[in-house]
């Protein structure tokens, strides 16, 4: 071959290439997935929150314990990942390692630094389009709060004060075992979670004045938002008032920032936890979908209709029609787990494949998804609370930064590799997960799309669309462990082809006309 015909076939297949990627868009990446498609990230409340143990994430200064300036060391990582959210489990002064029991609303736990080291973090995850939402306890205070300390010492000398009203005391012996004696005196208090957390009465008007100035402090700061923990206790038993709470709170912290987020912990079945939209609120955690006994888990683990892919497909459809019927700008907050639930991995017998595609259907659900810390990796952790809270596993070789364990845990045993081994290994769980959320970040409608079922044959696989902003995807699930072959009309679903795909390993699907070959546990988005 003559130089210069050399030259004018590199020229030739350099322009094919060239036009390839025009006509679809798309990018390969170095794994060899040939949909990268430009980012799309819109900055709205449907986003990927990433949760984080402050306690065990990353710590800076060797005492053992993590702490902000580790978390904001860790924020490339977070935001490679994809995430544009973080959550933040409580960081105020607290008496335990877990700190839901709050000692005072206004700082910082001393353990995680202080508040010009937050107000850094804030700054730093500005620069990198991330919201950050904090835990606010607002059903219980600790013991060791002044609010609590000045009603019980009233309480013991007879005297009257203004925190009296802030909690919920009974003249008398306690009742069950939720009441306990306040301090000499002959009261006793609710207490629903332990003693040390005596539960507030939400209903004083002095109470809801003093948590708006918390909010605003916070807001002020620059948080996005809130999580609102056990919402569900803040009246026990009694879902209405419950409702009137996080109206009440939600309008006062939109009135303060147009645009925060607030997001519920109310931890019950799905006709329960739904009709909380009621209270206008952006977001409630879906305990449907997730845990252990939730529809992804049980999809994936048992057999049978009840279980197929089919009636996966109809509860993700019927979950956002009851939403949205309670509030028409309801955002679904999916999780798969959290520091209350047991590690994924062991929902799956530590089945890497499972344990993938649990969160390829959990990131590409519609709302804002969120994932906790070391779940990318497919930690262990299962039992008693503080397993559930191991130190994040960044590397075997290198131990920077790593914690110490949360007091009492027992020794948790990783079956998958550290962060920093994951991370070079494409078919790792972590890069799984990094490609989920990439194509949640490509593709606006995974998030915010309005769902419609798309009828498939086979029961072991499903199909919804979703239409977001005059744009359409359809999702495509091979819940089964085999290769399957669907088939879409182009007539009745308009699409072009293959947008992206999460795949289990390495194998690809492929669209032949208006056939779909899709490997086993593959999720196929088309466009
Ligand atoms: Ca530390
Ligand atoms: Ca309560």
């Amino acid at each position: 071959m003559g130089k210069r015909l050399k030259i004018s076939v590199i020229f030739v297949v350099l322009a094919l290439l060239l036009s390839a990627c025009a006509q679809n868009g798309s990018k390969t990446a170095s794994d060899g997935y040939k949909y990268n498609h430009e980012l799309n990230v819109i900055d709205d409340n449907y986003r990927t929150y990433y949760e984080v143990f402050v306690y065990s994430f990353c710590d800076s200064n060797g005492d053992g314990i993590g702490d902000l300036n580790g978390l904001i060391s860790k924020l490339d990582y977070i935001s490679d990942m994809g995430f544009n959210g973080i959550w933040l489990m409580p960081i105020m002064p607290s008496t335990t390692y877990h700190k839901y029991d709050v000692i005072d609303y206004y700082s910082i736990d001393k353990q995680y630094g202080t508040l010009d080291d937050f107000k850094r973090l804030i700054e730093e995850c500005n620069k990198r389009g991330i919201k950050v939402i904090i835990d606010l306890v607002l059903n219980h205070t600790s013991t060791q709060n002044e609010w609590f300390k000045s009603a019980v010492s009233a309480l013991e000398k007879g005297q009257d004060s203004k925190y009296i009203g802030w909690y919920n005391f009974q003249k008398g012996k306690p009742a069950s075992d939720t009441w306990h004696k306040a301090g000499n005196s002959e009261w006793c208090y609710e207490a629903k979670f332990w003693e040390g957390m005596p539960d507030l009465n939400l209903g004083n008007e002095e109470l809801r004045a003093e948590i708006e100035k918390i909010a605003k402090f916070w807001l002020d700061l620059g948080v996005g938002g809130f999580r609102l923990d056990a919402a569900k206790e803040y009246y026990s038993g009694n879902s209405e008032k419950n409702i009137e709470v996080l109206k009440w709170f939600t309008d006062y912290c939109k009135s303060v920032k147009k645009d925060c987020y607030l997001v519920a912990e109310v931890w019950d079945g799905f006709s329960a936890f739904s009709k909380y939209y009621q209270s206008g609120i952006d977001s409630l955690f879906n305990f449907s979908f997730g845990q252990a006994t939730g529809k992804i888990t049980t999809t994936l683990n048992m057999a049978g209709s009840a279980n197929s892919a089919k009636s996966y497909a109809d509860a993700l459809c019927f979950a956002q029609k009851t939403f949205l019927s309670y509030n028409p700008n309801a955002i679904d907050a999916p999780f798969f787990t959290n520091h209350d639930t047991g590690r994924a991995a062991g929902y799956f017998s530590y089945n890497a494949d499972k344990i993938k595609l649990a969160w390829g259907m959990n990131l590409t659900m519609s709302g804002s998804a969120f994932v906790y810390y070391g779940e990318e990796i497919g930690m262990t952790g299962s039992g008693r609370d503080e397993n559930k809270r191991a130190p994040m596993f960044w590397s075997n070789s290198n131990k920077e930064g790593m914690t110490n364990p949360p007091p009492n845990m027992e020794t948790q045993e990783n079956h998958f590799a550290p962060v920093d081994e994951q991370l070079k290994d494409n078919t790792s769980i972590l890069n799984y997960v990094k490609r989920a959320i990439r194509l949640r970040n490509e593709n606006p409608e995974l998030a915010r799309g309005i769902l419609t079922i798309i009828p498939l044959e086979d029961e072991e696989t499903c199909a919804v669309l979703k239409s977001y902003d005059n744009s359409s995807i359809i999702v495509v699930y091979n819940l089964s462990e085999t290769e399957k072959q669907v088939t879409i009309k182009k007539s009745d679903f308009a699409y072009d082809g293959i947008r992206g795909y999460l795949s289990v390993n390495s194998q690809e699907p492929n669209l032949d006309g208006e056939t779909l070959t899709m490997p086993a546990y593959a999720i196929v988005i088309l466009k």
